[in-house]
């Protein structure tokens, strides 16, 4: 194990960006507020390394929260941006990368006959949403506690103490006029939703749901849950909506539609499809794209979206994977890092269940050996959070950087070896045995 918890620079230049950024960071989720100390500033990536501004290397599970399944800097990527900087980076015109990137989404995607190129996965479920409002003419959408969508004002909704789940803003800035039309109900329930459906059904524009939700920790969908909700939005000719900005190409090539043979009417995408640069995508059925401007009247417009280095990027990352099919690899290379982490926390009786789908896990640190699974967020929100911010320090202090949170998904990448792992579940054993 290396010691790497020299890291002098990271607090200087953490001291200056917090009097030029709010908290010091551009996106609140590598604020480490979940774990306390001060963030990691990292000057570089390599391969499953990150460097940060001390020099200190660390294995690297966050991946930039998920685009970086190929590591970082890998070859095609690099060779695909320099080529493509130097003859220009945006014209705001159509370009042929836009054709080229679209037709590996839809090839690869069940429920993908047409998409739409954006800039973050937040604009690509927000548009979704105005999209499936638009092309039904009703108002109310359902999400499902636990799982986050990007920052979209209808979304930014805690559940509200009405027994019919209406929702209130969980952020200033929302207002109860927005949030009135979103119903919350609870995850991996598919009593809620029949019943939901029973109520409103006729009233619903839209379902959104993480089909393998990544942002309580990694919960997956059981396919009686996803499959209640993909009939009960047929009968009621509701838009059902997966985000896969997360699972997309990560769980599956097809991501987790493909895996768990549920089809969608529109899929959000973002990640992996930029390789590292700022992609998101929405798409499905043509029947409903077409009512999206200027082919329809839904409006929805990016200055950047679809540029030239952005789908440099996502083309050069999606024909890696569509050719070398790494899947099953990286289905293994989980396995075994869930294995060496489980029989770890056995070995010193610590409560705790991996979860993991294709190549994203969650370790969640159970409050009692009393609750058998992480389903949901109850049972998500119980965790440990303290034992886990102890855990994630003692691992960034010994060379792996895991997310700052209980509630997040790590990653692996095609570039992850069994040596890697191994050193892992080695640090991990070392930090567990000083529970
Ligand atoms: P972005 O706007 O951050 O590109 O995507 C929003 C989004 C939408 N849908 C899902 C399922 C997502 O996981 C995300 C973003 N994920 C978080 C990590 N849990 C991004 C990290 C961050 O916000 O910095």
């Amino acid at each position: 194990m290396t010691n790497t918890s020299y890291r002098p620079n990271s607090k200087i230049l953490m001291e200056q960006a917090g009097t030029l950024i709010p908290g010091g960071v551009n996106s609140p989720a590598r604020a480490f507020g979940a774990v306390g100390g001060t963030p990691i500033v990292i000057s570089r990536g390599e391969g499953a390394y990150l460097f940060d501004a001390d020099g200190n290397r660390y294995i690297d599970y966050v991946l930039s929260w998920g685009p970086m399944i190929l590591g970082h800097s890998h070859p095609a990527v690099v060779e695909a941006l320099q080529k493509t900087v130097r003859d220009g980076t945006s014209f705001g015109a159509p370009t042929q990368n836009e054709n080229k990137l679209a037709e590996l989404v839809i090839e690869a995607v069940p429920s993908v006959e047409m998409v739409r190129l954006v800039n973050s996965g937040t604009e690509a479920t927000m548009s979704a949403i105005r999209l499936a409002r638009g092309y039904t003419e009703r108002r109310r959408i359902i999400k499902f506690s636990g799982n986050y969508h990007g920052h979209v004002d209808s979304l930014l909704v805690a559940a509200g103490s009405a027994a019919a789940t209406f929702s209130v803003p969980n952020s200033p800035g929302v207002t109860s006029g927005t949030a009135a039309d979103t119903l919350i109900l609870p995850y991996n329930n598919p009593q809620a939703v029949t019943d939901t459906f029973d109520c409103f059904g006729d009233e619903i524009a839209a379902v959104i749901v993480e089909p393998v939700a990544g942002n309580m920790g990694c919960v997956v969908g059981t396919l009686d849950f996803l499959g209640t909700l993909r009939r009960e939005t047929e009968k009621q000719g509701t838009v059902l909506i997966f985000d896969e900005v997360m699972s997309g190409f990560r769980v599956a090539y097809g991501g987790a539609q493909q895996r768990f043979g549920i089809t969608p009417d529109l899929t959000t995408l973002g990640k992996v499809i930029g390789g590292g640069l700022p992609v998101g995508a929405y798409g499905g059925k043509r029947e409903i794209m077409r009512y999206v401007l200027p082919a329809g009247k839904v409006f929805q417009a990016g200055t950047l979206s679809g540029n030239p280095l952005a789908t440099a990027a996502g083309i050069a990352t999606l024909e890696v994977l569509r050719n070398t099919n790494p899947y099953a690899q990286l289905e293994q290379k989980i396995q075994r890092l869930a294995d060496g982490l489980l029989n770890a926390v056995n070995k010193y009786n610590i409560p705790a269940v991996v979860n993991h789908c294709g190549s994203m896990m969650t370790l969640f640190f159970k409050s009692s050996p009393e609750i058998s699974a992480i389903i949901d967020w109850d049972t998500a929100a119980k965790c440990n959070t303290a034992l886990f911010a102890k855990y994630f320090w003692s691992l960034a202090n010994n060379g792996v950087y895991m997310p700052c949170s209980q509630f997040e998904a790590f990653f692996l990448s095609t570039v992850h070896t069994d040596v890697m792992i191994d050193e892992t579940i080695d640090v991990a054993e070392q930090a567990l045995s000083q529970f």
